[in-house]
């Protein structure tokens, strides 16, 4: 379902199956609590922005997990397999939340590219809350399992991408799962992927 053209927002129901969402949910990942990116220096902290566990898919990433990366880079047409970073989980427990922010990343110095687009893929939907709402454009999408959200922000209006600010509201009872990737305008190495942290 499109909620909006430009800049797109827009959802694509049963993106994965119920097999394939509980194939990721079992996997046993190593979490931890989520950092975040401050001041001009970049330095990881954690932020009163967001609480939530998550796991950063690195070279230990399962072939479950692979697949979903490569049908993301093929489903959004990527330039090159490598401008897609690697998928996060990430796990909302009761009382969880991400406040409003925008995904660009202000390190082109950093990493060469910035983030344009991402693509959340919600695990699945017996939990209450946890909707990602977008507050200039009063957009609230509520999360169903299997189901993808694609927004974009890698237009040539600066301006309009900072109107993309969104969050993932507080889990008000149950957890919530998903699996985020972000697409950026240039490669993203190995190099760059021990400097992240989410
Ligand atoms: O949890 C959500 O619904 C939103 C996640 C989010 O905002 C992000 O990963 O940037």
């Amino acid at each position: 379902m499109i909620y909006l053209d430009v800049p797109l927002i827009q959802t694509h129901d049963d993106w994965l199956s119920a097999a394939e969402c509980q194939r990721i949910l079992s996997l046993d990942l190593r979490l931890s609590e989520a950092r975040v990116l401050y001041g001009s220096h970049d330095v990881p902290v954690k932020s009163n922005v967001r609480r939530a566990l998550t796991h950063r898919f690195h070279s230990d990433t399962p072939k479950e997990v692979l697949d979903i990366e490569n049908r993301v880079a093929e489903f959004l047409r990527v330039p090159q397999r490598d401008f897609l970073e690697p998928g996060i989980f990430i796990k909302y427990r009761t009382g969880d939340f991400f406040k409003p922010h925008v995904d660009q990343s202000s390190s082109r110095e950093k990493f060469g590219s910035v983030r344009t687009d991402t693509f959340i893929v919600y695990l699945n939907d017996d939990f209450e809350g946890g909707e990602t709402f977008f507050p200039n454009y009063s957009i609230s999408i509520k999360p169903k399992s299997g189901m993808a959200l694609h927004f974009k922000y890698g237009y040539p209006d600066q301006r309009l991408n900072q109107t993309m600010i969104h969050s993932g509201n507080k889990v008000t009872a149950g957890i919530k799962y998903i699996l985020t990737f972000f697409v950026r305008d240039g490669s993203f190495t190995k190099e760059h992927r021990k400097q992240v942290f989410y």
